[in-house]
């Protein structure tokens, strides 16, 4: 069977929908760092249908690491298949990626994408711990890829050393700085990452810094869509439903929405055509979609590993997990936030309970349980902290923590691999449990996840230690 690219898209089958536009007549005017499913699925989606009406807006990926996209696509011309899984099933080629490159290969080529005057905007999926920021939120100066960058500005290995050198040859180049767009599930992901960018530059260049500090625009952000990551049960089936080969399609619900802080960009995009809401309370949208996805994800992720189950849709089957979900949305987070307005939290939560149960995406526990010590702090523990100030009772955000203590617990036992910036201090901790109450305090004294307040309180310790002993005695019924 032959590949996606321009020369089969007449092959294709004829219910997939195809780019409203010639690929290959797109300008790149977005450089967006980490092309990963997420970033395929979701803005490269609202961009391909931006650039029907406004073709300066295609995208040039840059990877950090790994070569794998760029070399599934660039034989595809940066075509490839978005299978939308849901009620109803679609599958729709997407052409507003035009380029990938490969950054520890091809620096000078994304110094120049970034130095581009019609180069407007960067973008950014990372993840969380791809800012390399400390438990305070701050540019982590100890972190090895910053001291790298300090020490070789002109070859930087991290996301914000890029921008920093970027920003740098375009005030030397006479160019306005771009508008940095952060897409990842970090509370005031503009505020955060444009700080951390100031600091880095700060270290070498006050002045510079602070040229930067005045004029950098980089809204804060919000962005949902689920997205497992693909697997050959997917590629068989895009093959299947386009007809033709595609080495890497990319699946997500039909649910996506991005909210971008209203900003200053001079004829830049009418994002707003294509869906995006542009709005200045983004942090009241990014609240409630952390607290009430992100943190009920991770709960389930945690306690349906715990009792077996793969997938969330089968973990939402389970009527106790679901109702641990629900009562830690509706009764223990919703009383804490301020809605969006317009936005009915209850309801809200309720839809997020219905997209858990898609049955058409099977979305990992296990992709979903990686970084734990990264996303815990910003899904659950932010609400914890303040369902404490509030007087209410926590006891059941002892479960899911409880739950993450029992899967770290069982990779360093069973040697499997742990995907966690802070894998091999969380395994070495691991060895050491002794499968009782007294691992709880082993837990809580890991001072970068917990902090001394939240460690040293009653409520939470009990909270911890009864969800703990529950988990405990399960295991030993088998
Ligand atoms: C998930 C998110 O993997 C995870 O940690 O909670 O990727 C989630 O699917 C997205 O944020 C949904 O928008």
């Amino acid at each position: 069977m032959s590949r996606l690219s321009f020369a089969t898209l007449n092959a294709l089958n004829i219910d997939v929908i195809r780019p409203a536009y010639d690929p290959a007549a797109l300008k790149v005017g977005i450089v967006h760092f980490g092309p990963g499913a997420f970033h395929r699925a979701h803005q490269a989606a609202f961009l391909d249908a931006l650039v029907a009406n406004d073709p300066r807006w295609g995208i040039c990926g840059v990877s950090l690491h790994s070569k794998g996209v760029r070399d599934a696509l660039e034989p595809q011309d940066g075509l490839y298949t978005l299978a939308i899984l849901d009620a109803e099933i679609k599958y729709q080629i997407l052409g507003s990626i035009r380029e990938v490159l490969v950054g520890p290969e091809d620096i000078e080529a994304v110094f120049a994408r970034l130095t581009r005057p019609e180069v407007q905007i960067v973008t950014s999926t990372v993840t969380e711990k791809g800012y390399c920021l400390n438990p305070q939120w701050e540019l982590d100066l100890n972190h090895p890829d910053i001291v790298h960058d300090l020490a070789n500005p002109a070859t930087p290995k991290s996301f914000i050393g890029y921008v920093a050198e970027g920003l740098k040859r375009r005030y030397a180049a006479g160019l306005a700085p771009f508008v940095l767009i952060p897409c990842d599930n970090l509370p005031k992901n503009g505020e955060r990452v444009k700080a951390a960018v100031v600091a880095f530059v700060a270290q070498s260049d006050a002045a510079l810094a602070s040229k930067i500090e005045a004029d950098l625009s980089s809204p804060c952000t919000m962005v949902d869509s689920i997205t497992p990551a693909t697997d050959d049960a997917l590629r068989a089936r895009v093959k299947e439903a386009i007809g033709l080969e595609d080495a890497w399609p990319i699946q997500r619900e039909a649910f996506t929405q991005w909210v971008i802080e209203e900003h200053t960009h001079d004829n830049g995009p009418d994002w707003q055509s294509v869906g995006v809401i542009l709005t200045d309370n983004v942090p009241a949208y990014e609240r409630a979609k952390l607290r009430l996805l992100n943190g009920p994800h991770s709960t389930i992720a945690y306690a349906g590993l715990h009792k077996g189950y793969e997938s969330v849709s089968e973990a939402i089957g389970d009527p106790e997990l679901e109702s641990l979900a629900r009562d830690l949305m509706i009764k223990d987070v919703v009383p804490l936030l301020e809605a969006p307005k317009g936005l009915d939290l209850v309801a809200y939560s309720e839809a997020i309970l219905a997209r858990f149960r898609n049955p058409a995406i099977r979305h990992l526990l296990s992709q979903i349980a990686w970084d734990g010590s990264q996303k815990l702090p910003i899904r659950l523990l932010s609400s914890l902290s303040e369902a404490l100030e509030k007087g209410q009772d926590v006891s059941r955000f002892g479960v899911p923590l409880a739950a993450w203590f029992r899967f770290i617990r069982q990779k360093a036992v069973s040697g499997d691999t742990l995907t966690d910036p802070l894998a091999n201090d969380l395994i070495a901790l691991g060895k050491t449990l002794k499968d009782d109450v007294s691992d709880v305090t082993a837990f809580l004294n890991l001072r970068s996840v917990f902090p001394q307040a939240l460690a040293e309180n009653p409520a939470v310790i009990s909270a911890l230690e009864t969800a703990y002993k529950n988990l405990l005695s399960r295991e030993a019924v088998g």
